[in-house]
């Protein structure tokens, strides 16, 4: 296997020197490109795009072919999963994504199919291995996955639920532990085999998002969240030399859990704009390495103050030590709404000011 043209993601998220800060952005490949509206209205839908290895592959491509990003992240879904256990995943224009049927009682559960991602996601895989052929290794290619407690809220309380705070999914939790217990622990497995399948299909680094864990209390969010985490996290495989490839926790409200996070064994965590980058890096000291945390709403006012910003973002890694360890990233993903040129801004500024946080 060549090596990495640019391997700035990888080396920052095993903590190793590189000249400047990597940079990717969540949901890079997205509505706020013109180019991706038009393919996705051509596609008919999005899970059409998701569905077509190279149609995937394209809308990956698209954000790398306008900026200098230092990775491509696969073009999917975390709600792939559940739709192939049987939920029936769909898009409504206003709401997002929704599904047929929910996880109400131990019948529903019953009746969630165990999958082969080799076989029930075959597309994701073969977007997988579609798109790290076009990269011809310039860039690492980023899978991912969404934690169990994230999926099962979508599952629980169906799509469109993240504005009420998944309320059934958070009431199950308390009024019937044992039924959350048995579907997390079904989706360890759903999981950790998608990522293991993903790494196989030529994934360099993984992502897991755990979107909503920041909903729950510190106690459950240990049980629920943090040690189903763990448990995928165990499972992913070494290579001769021990090492796996880097993984990245993502969670929104993540700052109380970054004690856990060391212990679960990831590499990073990503950070949403909430929490202080100095203040993540004392707690996690030079065990892990840190990835985030523009306010995402910054993107929507003008490139001075895209570049204040994302000093400030710099300055607050940068400033206890160095850079290293550091991958710039929004707190969350992209909004629709961005003008293309702001995400230009964004890049050019961390390409201008992060040399300076890695001289050695
Ligand atoms: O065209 C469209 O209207 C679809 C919008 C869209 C896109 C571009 C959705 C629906 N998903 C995606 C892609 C996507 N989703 C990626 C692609 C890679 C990238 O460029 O980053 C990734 C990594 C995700 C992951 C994802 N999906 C998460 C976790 C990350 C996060 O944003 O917190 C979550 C929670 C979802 C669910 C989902 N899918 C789509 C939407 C609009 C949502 C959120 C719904 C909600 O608010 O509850």
């Amino acid at each position: 296997m060549p090596p990495l043209q640019n391997d700035r993601l990888i080396r920052a998220l095993l903590r190793q020197p590189v000249d400047r800060t990597p940079i990717w952005v969540m949901r890079q490949a997205g509505r706020y490109l013109p180019e991706y509206r038009q393919l996705r209205a051509q596609a008919g839908s999005f899970m059409a795009l998701c569905q077509n290895p190279e149609l995937a592959c394209e809308v990956t491509l698209q954000p790398l072919a306008r900026f200098d990003l230092d990775a491509a992240i696969l073009f999917s879904d975390i709600l792939t999963i559940p739709d192939a256990m049987g939920l029936g995943l769909y898009f409504s224009p206003n709401e997002g994504p929704m599904f047929e049927r929910t996880i109400t009682c131990e019948k529903d559960l019953l009746q969630l199919k165990p999958i082969d991602p080799n076989q029930d996601l075959r597309y994701v895989m073969d977007a997988v291995s579609t798109i790290r052929r076009a990269l011809q290794n310039r860039i690492p290619l980023i899978g991912f996955a969404g934690s169990p407690w994230t999926l099962a809220t979508y599952m629980i309380d169906g799509g469109g639920a993240s504005k009420k705070g998944f309320p059934k999914a958070q009431t199950m939790l308390y009024s019937n532990p044992k039924l959350l217990h048995a579907l997390l622990d079904k989706l360890v497995d759903a999981v950790s085999d998608y990522l293991v399948a993903q790494i196989e299909a030529g994934a360099q680094a993984l992502m897991i998002f755990d979107t909503w864990g920041g909903l729950l209390t510190p106690a459950a969010y240990e049980t629920f969240s943090q040690q189903k985490m763990a448990e995928i996290v165990a499972r992913l495989p070494k290579n001769h030399d021990g090492q796996r490839i880097p993984v990245v926790l993502f969670t929104k409200g993540g700052m109380r859990n970054l004690p856990g996070f060391v212990a679960a064994g990831t590499d990073a965590i990503g950070l949403d704009w909430t929490a202080d980058l100095s203040d993540a890096k004392a707690i996690v000291g030079n065990q892990l390495a840190l990835q985030g945390n523009l306010n995402p709403n910054i993107l929507l006012s003008s490139s001075e103050t895209i570049e204040t910003e994302v000093k400030k973002v710099l300055a607050s890694y940068g400033n206890v030590h160095s850079g290293q360890g550091h991958v710039f990233n929004l707190g969350h993903g992209i909004t629709p709404d961005v003008p293309p040129e702001n995400m230009a801004a964004l890049i050019e500024a961390v390409k201008q000011h992060s040399p300076q946080y890695h001289q050695t």
